[in-house]
């Protein structure tokens, strides 16, 4: 896995994201003039950096029994019933709905658990990610 294009590392510095800081005068020998430098210090970051979250997507499709959509929210969304009934009556009338966001490690594995369980009963369900 490429750490930094997942944005878990931070990039190099860039001059652009610098802040620009006045430095003092410059002393000694021929540097005793009113001239003032202007150089580049990192940009003060908060410390706690926030993971990149990604939406999980369920898709719509003609042949999955609703009974197995509800199911699968239940199981590996943790939804109460009533809101797992919602949530893919929404899928079924838009075609798609985001079931959740994860970091990309929980994301990846609720989608690979999900399209697992799909085609274990033959169903046709497709589940995806995006980056938020
Ligand atoms: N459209 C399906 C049907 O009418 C139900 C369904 C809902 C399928 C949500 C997939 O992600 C889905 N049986």
């Amino acid at each position: 896995m490429q750490l930094r294009h997942m944005g878990i590392i931070a990039p190099a510095i860039s001059a652009r994201e610098a802040t620009p800081v006045l430095l003092p005068p410059r002393m000694g020998a021929g540097g005793d003039s009113e001239e003032t430098v202007t150089t580049a210090l990192p940009k003060p970051r908060p410390k706690t950096a926030r993971p990149p979250m990604y939406k999980v997507l369920l898709l719509n499709d003609d042949f999955t029994p609703m009974e197995f959509v509800v199911l699968v929210l239940e199981r590996f969304f943790h939804m109460p019933h009533a809101r797992a009934v919602e949530v893919m009556l929404t899928v079924h009338r838009k075609g798609v709905a985001v079931v959740g966001v994860y970091t990309y490690e929980i994301a990846e594995t609720k989608v690979a658990q999900v399209m697992e369980f799909a085609r274990r009963h033959q169903h046709p369900l497709q589940c995806t990610m995006e980056r938020e």
